[in-house]
């Protein structure tokens, strides 16, 4: 596409480029050059042009169009196919209805939306977030692995999403700490930044898809009442406005590189140690919230199956599946 072509080079110079440079580049004409220019102007980019001189990127703004995510993504097989959308109900649900449509549709098709109207949590849920701020995206993969192995995926999203955050907006900051939530919630200092909605279709041994969802907080300011004690942003915790695009590559590319150590055994030997290192309550009292009846105890980390270890008060200890309970800690919300 030659809009995202047109924002590489102007990104990678940070001086005027020549328009006949451009047309020699891509082999097309200064027509179709301008045209590409003005479009990119209409999706919000700064771009200054001077006679004789050329064109500039002046600023990158926030943006989270298509050629903006294509000129970002630096992924081997996430994402090397999406669709992006101005405003969409939900990226998961979005993704379900091409897989119905399409029984061909390929492993690691990503869906990405700058307005989520209806987002989706786990049991019913509610994902809420205002367009423009946030990272709303979900993809969908074709794995060869049981069923049971699924719920493994939500644990591999969350690193990823630590992973990348790291590297785009924390790196050696002392004072924001990005850990995880078990078993799909993703916090910064302490406060919920991320969550991750993992679905699947599957017969009882085959899985059809699965699609991994995550929302996460970036550049949005104030949140509704009802949520607002135990949300937070990247912004609100770092103090500056990061590139959404650049994170969803971050996220992506930590996604696949950790996605390989996981189908090497398909379980979690290979991740639990860096997980558990990121894990907000470890070593700490937690309430189960289990339908089968409420327990108490110490929270010592997740094992290869990605269940969450709890020694009990009464000195057993239990393995605690996700799909069933919720975890509080002892003194609120982590
Ligand atoms: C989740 O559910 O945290 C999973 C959220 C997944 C959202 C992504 S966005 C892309 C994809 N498409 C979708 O439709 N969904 C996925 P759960 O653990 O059930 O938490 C939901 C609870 O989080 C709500 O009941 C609120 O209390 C809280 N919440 C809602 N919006 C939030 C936000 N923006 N930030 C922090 N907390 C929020």
């Amino acid at each position: 596409m030659l809009k995202t072509e047109i924002l590489k080079i102007l990104r990678e110079k940070s001086d005027y480029v020549s328009g006949q440079e451009l047309c020699d580049a891509f082999g097309v004409s200064r027509t179709a050059v301008w045209k590409a220019v003005n479009s990119l102007k209409n999706d919000g980019f700064m771009i200054d042009s001077v006679t004789n001189r050329g064109y500039r990127l002046q600023e990158t703004p926030d943006v989270l169009t298509k050629s903006e995510l294509e000129s970002r993504l630096n992924t081997r097989w996430l994402g090397r196919e999406f669709v992006c959308f101005d405003e969409i109900d939900s990226t998961n649900t979005e993704l379900k209805r091409m897989a119905a449509a399409n029984p061909n549709l390929k492993s690691g098709v990503l869906a990405v939306t700058d307005n989520q109207v209806a987002g989706r949590g786990r049991r019913g849920r509610a994902w809420t977030a205002p367009a423009g701020v946030n990272v709303a995206m979900s993809f969908l993969l074709k794995p060869g692995f049981a069923p049971d192995r699924a719920s493994m995926l939500t644990i591999i999203a969350a690193l990823a999403v630590v992973r990348g955050v790291e590297e785009i907006a924390i790196r050696a900051r002392e004072d924001v700490r990005c850990s995880i939530k078990w078993p799909n919630d993703v916090l910064l200092n302490n406060k919920k930044l991320c969550g991750i909605l993992t679905e699947m279709s599957s017969e009882l041994d085959f899985i059809h898809y699965v699609i991994v969802g995550i929302g996460i907080n970036v550049n949005i300011e104030e949140f509704p009442d009802d949520i607002k004690e135990t949300a937070t942003s990247i912004s609100l915790e770092c103090g500056q406005k990061i590139s959404r695009a650049s994170l969803v590559d971050a996220v992506l590319r930590a996604f696949e590189e950790l996605y390989d150590i996981f189908v090497g055994t398909c379980d979690l030997s290979g991740l639990m140690e860096e997980y558990n290192s990121r894990l907000a309550s470890m070593n700490v009292p937690v309430r189960v919230l289990d339908p089968k009846g409420e327990f108490t105890g110490i929270s010592r980390g997740i094992n290869s199956e990605g269940e969450l270890i709890v020694d009990r008060d009464d000195g057993t200890t239990e393995l605690v599946y996700a799909g069933e309970v919720s975890v509080r800690g002892i003194y609120g919300y982590v």
